[in-house]
């Protein structure tokens, strides 16, 4: 399959990022930018070919690109991002987008983090998060209904967003953090709860068979290799200092046309 993946450099303004639930670390914009490369390497290695825009100094948390979209197969839906320090990161990632999608867009009063997404399929299970409102699912709802799309609102508390709490490691089967979502939405996959000493490692990605994980938490990365699910374990910790996983840093498009 024909796949792109959107990335965004590191901004020089990294240490200005938005935090919620972790407490402010210095983060190396260097080693940050390093691992994010090597981010991008292992992303090309499983068939991506990257699409790389320019750092921006005024937007600290640009690097997070996932959170500013939503792609599917049929379309793209921008996403207008909770936090307003970030709202104007879909500008560039828009110019990128319109390039492989058709283009939604969400207007005020909604909010919606595209880290509060998860596609599964044709169901879209979205976050009610501190970024993401119940105006925001409902615009999302009907920007995708002539796709058939259905939407399935899960609470989330405790993190900042869906996928930091559950995220698909292969076909049917979720990595989970039961304290931070209640699993009941989830009833019909095979779940897998990370340890409970690594709270923050149920953000992992997917890109067809194989799962990119972040090398901080090899308690629950043992339990996903004992499933035999087959990962390719990199050092995201820099940005985990920013609230960051794996799954922040890339758009990815099947199929490209
Ligand atoms: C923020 O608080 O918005 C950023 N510092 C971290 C965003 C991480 N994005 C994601 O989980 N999808």
């Amino acid at each position: 399959m024909v796949r792109v993946a959107i990335t965004r450099e590191v901004s020089p303004a990294i240490n200005q990022c938005e935090l919620t639930h972790v407490r402010r670390e210095t983060i190396d914009s260097h080693r940050a930018t390093v691992q994010h490369r090597e981010y991008e390497l292992c992303l090309a290695a499983l068939g991506c070919s990257i699409d790389r825009i320019p750092a921006d100094a005024h937007l600290p948390d640009s690097v997070f690109v996932e959170d500013t979209a939503v792609v599917l197969d049929e379309a793209a839906v921008l996403a207008r991002p909770g936090a307003e320090s970030r709202r104007r990161e879909t500008e560039a990632v828009e110019q990128r987008l319109a390039g492989y999608r058709l283009l939604c867009r969400l207007h005020e009063p909604a909010t919606l983090d595209g880290g509060d997404v998860l596609r599964i399929g044709s169901t879209l299970f979205v976050g009610r998060s501190g970024r993401t409102n119940d105006a925001g699912i409902e615009q999302l709802r009907q920007a995708v209904a002539r796709w058939r799309y259905s939407i399935v609102p899960v609470r989330v508390a405790g993190c900042l967003h869906l996928k930091s709490a559950v995220t698909e490691v292969g076909p049917g089967t979720l990595l989970v953090n039961p304290r931070w979502i209640a699993p009941s939405a989830f009833t019909a996959f095979r779940c897998i709860e990370v340890d409970e000493s690594e709270p923050q490692a149920a953000n992992a990605l997917r890109i067809g068979d194989i799962v990119v994980y972040p090398a901080s938490f090899p308690r629950t990365r043992e339990r996903l290799e004992s499933r035999g699910i087959q990962l390719r374990v990199i050092d995201v910790s820099e940005l985990a200092k920013a609230e960051g996983g794996v799954t922040c840093c890339s758009l990815i498009i099947n199929e490209a046309r």
